[in-house]
């Protein structure tokens, strides 16, 4: 009797294995054709700017490429990108990708994939983990870079400047890659110059509402603040309210930087309210659908893909927007 149950585990077993391969990238029955394979997306949300430009354009991609595309919006929720991530699962899609809005308390997730052999692909953000076999690759930028650039044109600005200059963070979503990165290369760099201070730095979600909140609260607690670094154009756009409010002239009385470069923050650099921008690119659709063919096509994508971007300066924010997409 114990013999024929441990047969039937056996059994069961490779019925369960089988199940994973067909769950899988389906490398093992050879490529599907691209109108058979279903992709989940668990996004972030539409917090900003660039983040409703970067759906767009994953939507976009999909449809062009033939490939059925499942989305779901997570208003900025990690909970509830965890339980899009298990619905798909659940619906044995052939890919999942995910924009992670913070960095850390995937693993379990994650390996609940891995388990049912579904490829996930990190699109824009990365996940804190010390297990990189949890996902096939990851597409997007360097934001340590991004905040480095930043840092040095601030750098340059005040190379001559003799007195302290006071400045102001508003961060992204605490906890997420690209504000803990961007804060990370911009206080590397401004470390150079010791007149350069970062008097108060606070989080303004990437929103443009949460950038204005916070910015009105910091005029008056820094009522000298001479600059304003932004983890992205949302929050900058949210700082010129506040400080028009207070009687003040951005981009003169207050300098502002800012990362992303969507339309609207182009615009308020080339009127002179955001003083240089560092880009973002939210066009990460095409990759990603190249991803997603590899994978089908039992190919090993690159581990990490790192996204092309430049800076603004007014001059060319006025040359770059009437051609500029999102
Ligand atoms: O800079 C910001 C968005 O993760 C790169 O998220 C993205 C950031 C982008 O809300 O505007």
């Amino acid at each position: 009797m114990k013999k024929l149950i441990g047969l039937a585990a056996a059994g069961a077993m490779l019925v369960a294995l089988a199940g994973c391969a067909s769950g899988g990238s389906g490398a093992a029955e050879g490529p599907k054709p691209l109108d058979e394979l279903v992709v989940g997306f668990a996004q972030v949300g539409a917090e900003s700017g660039w983040r409703t430009a970067n759906t767009k354009d994953i939507q976009a991609a999909f449809k062009d490429a033939g490939i059925e595309l499942k989305f779901s919006d997570a208003q900025q929720k990690q909970e509830n990108q965890i339980k899009a991530i298990r619905s798909y699962i659940q619906q044995q899609v052939d890919v999942i990708a995910f924009s992670p809005v913070v960095e850390t308390g995937w693993d379990a997730v994650l390996n609940e994939a891995k388990a049912a052999g579904i490829p996930v692909v990190l699109t824009d953000r990365a996940v804190d983990s010390k297990d990189d076999s949890l996902y096939v690759s990851f597409l997007g930028s360097d934001f340590v870079e991004e905040g480095k650039k930043a840092g040095q044109w601030v750098l340059d600005e005040y190379a001559d400047t003799a007195e302290p200059v006071e400045i102001i963070q508003l961060e992204g979503t605490t906890g997420a890659a690209p504000a803990i990165d961007r804060a990370e290369g911009f206080a590397e760099v401004i470390a150079e110059n010791p007149n350069l201070e970062v008097v108060a730095s606070q989080t303004g979600d990437f929103t443009r509402a949460g950038g204005k909140q916070v910015t009105e609260a910091l005029l008056k607690s820094n009522p000298g603040v001479d600059l304003i670094y932004a983890h992205n154009d949302d929050m900058g756009l949210g700082a010129i309210e506040a400080i028009e409010a207070a009687g003040l002239v951005p981009g003169k009385d207050i300098k502002i930087v800012t990362v992303d470069a969507v339309k609207d923050g182009m615009q308020a650099l080339a009127d002179g309210k955001i003083n240089f921008i560092v880009e973002c690119s939210p066009l990460l659709g095409k990759q990603l659908v190249d991803i997603v063919k590899q994978v089908n096509d039992g190919e090993t994508p690159e581990k990490r893909i790192i996204t092309e971007e430049t800076t603004f300066t007014q001059e060319q924010a006025i040359e770059a927007l009437p051609d500029r997409q999102y």
